[in-house]
């Protein structure tokens, strides 16, 4: 299976699985699960073939393991990311390292100065234990810049932190006075 094909599946995936499932008539259920064998229809009844050789293949090659299947081997999801309103993933919440590390492009830094991280049409807003990550998240919007965010003491005043099973740290919002807008060394960890 070439690299192409595998990332071109890979974003079909993340696109029925995290936000429009509705665009190919697939239901996922309130933890984001969807019917492997459903997914394979639902998805040739709109010009995709896949089988479940190559989803296996995607979900074991993804660089951010960004899917699971379930343990009896019927169901896939994505792990964190979604923005559709039909799936609530739950999870369990868990204390921050100290702090946490946000790519962005520097064209919304003015933004977040003034309203904090905002999530968006996800759910969360994402965060992740290092910098080299951060880089490149940043880097899909333009110039990227990382802030540090002092997750520790947001968790102290009551804000509540979930780790996705990928290791992606998410949390509703991050109020500006929490983000320090230097720039992260990249020797950090
Ligand atoms: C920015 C990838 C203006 C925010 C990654 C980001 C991640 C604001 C963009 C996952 C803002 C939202 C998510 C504010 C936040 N004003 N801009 N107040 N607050 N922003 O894609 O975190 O490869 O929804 O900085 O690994 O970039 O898809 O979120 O630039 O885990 O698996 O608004 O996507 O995973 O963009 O990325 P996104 P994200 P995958």
């Amino acid at each position: 299976m070439d690299t192409k094909s595998l990332t071109e599946t890979s974003k079909f995936l993340s696109y029925v699985l995290r936000h429009e499932p509705e665009a190919i008539g697939l239901a996922l259920d309130r933890e984001g699960w969807a019917s492997i064998d459903a997914l394979i229809a639902a998805a040739a009844s709109h010009g995709r073939v896949l089988d479940r050789a190559l989803i296996e293949q995607v979900v074991i090659s993804s660089d951010k393991k960004r899917f699971a299947i379930s343990e009896d081997g019927s169901g896939i999801r994505a792990v964190q990311g979604h923005s559709t309103p039909t799936v609530s993933i739950s999870m369990q919440e868990k204390a921050p390292p100290a702090v946490l590390y946000h790519g962005t492009a520097t064209r919304f830094l003015e933004s977040i100065r003034q309203q904090g991280l905002l999530p968006g049409s996800r759910h969360h807003v994402h965060l992740s234990e290092d910098v080299q990550t951060a880089i490149g998240v940043g880097q899909r919007y333009g110039q990227p810049v990382v802030l540090s965010i002092e997750a520790a003491t947001m968790h102290g005043k009551g804000q509540r932190f979930y780790q996705a099973e990928n290791g992606v740290w998410l949390t509703a919002n991050v109020p500006a006075e929490f983000i320090s807008f230097t720039p992260a060394s990249h020797g950090e960890r």
